[in-house]
């Protein structure tokens, strides 16, 4: 089974602004109407029914999104760039991938149609229109397009099972979805056979629901042991859970307490959630011959085990009709305690006021907004140099440089601007 995978997305770049001017007889700047460019595209993800895996993004690392178009003269705006649009298995959670930390969740696709953005197109920049002002009628800057956001994201598909079968290794839990099902898990006498959860439909009657086995809880499975996190994380999708124990081991009631710690210290919910006890293997003599001995052990603790033998089949259609009407009478959501929002948006911080510090002999100038600027004719011309200018005090990297000590003569640099302070 083939469920999880990791991808870059990436948002388109935002387009250029432009810097136009209206052209009018004798008038060598007709005031400016250089249009905004376009937002770039997004990346979305929509959990579509059509599609049953993730197998597809297997095949290509990086999803990009449309870049946006640059602004024109005129005022015409550059068209915005298209979505990207992903669409995935309904039950495919979306984990952003954290460098320091554990992976953000961005969002859990339940139900067909909905999504989430992973990645935002960077915005359009600005035409010369808006840099006008007063002292400035013909702007000859304009902003460049934001890049787009870029991040790595998980995508994985968990197993929508109604009904998990819990229990240590070899207690057969495959044997017993063998023969509740038509599902054919591979039967073996040693620890450690399934080493996937298997799903197989269980018909009682005119009703059906599905069945999975979750393999691999030892001791220590919350940490990692045995087949570890990833199966214990399948179960919190089951409403209910078949608890199996070997009625042949030493203490039957000992290894469910145990296996129950093990669901209790990975996520309390789990161990909250509704269980059929059920004990196997009653075709064994020796088990046969302690029943009653079983039987009293669990009284004790106020349980009533089923007993079965998934082998002889004995038990198992009267176990099935009572796992059916626990599933019926559970009408609780069996999302155990993991609140999951269902679409947020992880923008990154936009618009902060810039700041300056010094490299060697330069004052480098920190300022996206004003990094974005670009000079129609470069900064030779000393138009150009006092419009740039007046931008510096508006943002107010003007008060910043000289709170760093900015004299006349000393050089300056932002983005790929380099200038010296007069
Ligand atoms: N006598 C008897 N043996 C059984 C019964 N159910 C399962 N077994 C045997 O127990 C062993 C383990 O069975 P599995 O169904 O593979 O157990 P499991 O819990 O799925 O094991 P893992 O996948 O390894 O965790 C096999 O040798 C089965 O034949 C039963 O009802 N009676
Ligand atoms: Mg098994």
């Amino acid at each position: 089974m083939f469920d999880k995978v990791e991808i870059k997305v990436k948002g388109g770049r935002g387009g250029g602004g432009a810097i136009s001017f209206r052209r009018e007889k004798f008038v060598p700047f007709g005031g400016p109407d250089g249009g905004d460019g376009g937002d770039g595209g997004g990346v979305v993800i929509v959990a579509d029914s059509s599609i049953t895996s993730l197998r597809m993004f297997r095949q290509r690392g990086l999803y990009r999104a449309a870049d946006g178009g640059d602004g024109k003269g005129k005022k015409k705006h550059g068209r915005r760039g298209e979505d990207l649009i992903l669409p995935v298995p309904v039950g495919t959670v979306i984990l952003k991938k954290v460098q320091i930390s554990d992976d953000a969740l961005i969002a859990d696709l339940e139900q067909p149609g909905q999504q989430a953005v992973v990645a935002n197109g960077g915005r359009g920049g600005l035409g010369n229109i808006h840099f006008v002002s007063s002292i400035d009628q013909a702007p000859q800057i304009a902003q460049k397009g934001e890049s787009g956001e870029e991040n790595l994201v998980i995508l994985e598909l968990r197993l929508i099972a109604d009904v998990g079968i819990i229990g240590y290794p070899n207690v057969g839990k495959s044997t017993l979805l063998a023969a509740a099902s038509a599902a054919k898990p591979k039967i073996a006498g040693y620890a450690f056979t399934t080493r996937e959860p298997v799903l197989g439909v269980i018909e009682v009657g005119w009703r059906s629901f599905v069945l999975a086995e979750i393999p691999g809880l030892i001791d220590g499975a919350h940490l990692g042991r045995g087949l570890g996190h990833d199966f214990l994380r399948h179960i919190v999708r089951n409403k209910i859970l078949i608890h199996l124990v070997d009625g042949s081991s030493a203490s039957p009631v000992e290894d469910m307490i145990r296996v129950n710690t093990e669901l209790n210290l990975f996520e309390s919910a789990l161990a909250h959630k509704p269980q059929l006890v059920v004990v196997n293997k009653i075709d064994l003599p020796q088990v046969q011959a302690r029943l009653a001995e079983i039987k009293d052990a669990f009284g004790s603790i106020g349980i009533n085990p089923f007993f079965i033998s998934a082998a002889t089949r004995k038990g198992i259609s009267e176990l099935m009709a009572g796992t059916l009407e626990m599933l019926q009478s559970v009408t609780v959501e069996a999302k155990a305690g993991m609140e999951i929002p269902k679409k947020v948006f992880h923008p990154q911080p936009r618009g902060k006021s810039p700041s300056v510090y010094k490299e060697g002999d330069t004052f480098v100038v920190v300022a996206p907004e004003l990094e974005r600027i670009v000079a129609k004719t470069g900064e030779a011309s000393p138009e150009v140099w006092w419009q740039l200018k007046r931008r510096l005090v508006r943002l107010g990297v003007s008060k910043a440089l000289k709170k760093a000590g900015v004299k006349v003569g000393d050089r300056i640099r932002c983005g790929n601007m380099e200038w010296e302070w007069k």
